[in-house]
């Protein structure tokens, strides 16, 4: 809701969802210590990849040294990204993911 004053009177108007939320796309880096097969169960658990999809983007990542994982809205992308971090880490893996706005 907005307010604006004019000639005294007040208006409020509703401006719901006028805009689309900006996306974001969480990217898989590659490094040399994660075993690949994490990398697919991160795939297929975190971001519901099929396991032949998983392991297609998994050798990509691997392959080009990074490659996409998904796109969501900021607070999804964040929140994925902080759940695999921790994971790979409790795991003892070096697993890294960056998140970049879609044009
Ligand atoms: N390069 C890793 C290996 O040879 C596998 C790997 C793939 C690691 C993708 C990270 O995002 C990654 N074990």
């Amino acid at each position: 809701r907005r307010e604006s004053q004019d000639g005294g009177q007040t208006q409020t108007l509703d401006q719901t969802q006028l805009t689309r939320p900006r996306l974001f796309r969480v990217l898989l880096l590659n490094d040399d210590y994660t075993p690949m097969e994490f990398v697919v169960m991160v795939l297929t658990r975190y971001f519901r990849k099929s396991l032949a999809d998983a392991e297609t983007i998994m050798l990509n990542v691997h392959q080009r040294g990074s490659g996409l994982a998904g796109v969501y809205t900021r607070e999804v992308a964040e929140t994925k990204a902080a759940q695999v971090t921790a994971h790979a880490r409790q795991e003892g893996h070096p697993l890294a993911l960056s998140l970049e706005p879609e044009a």
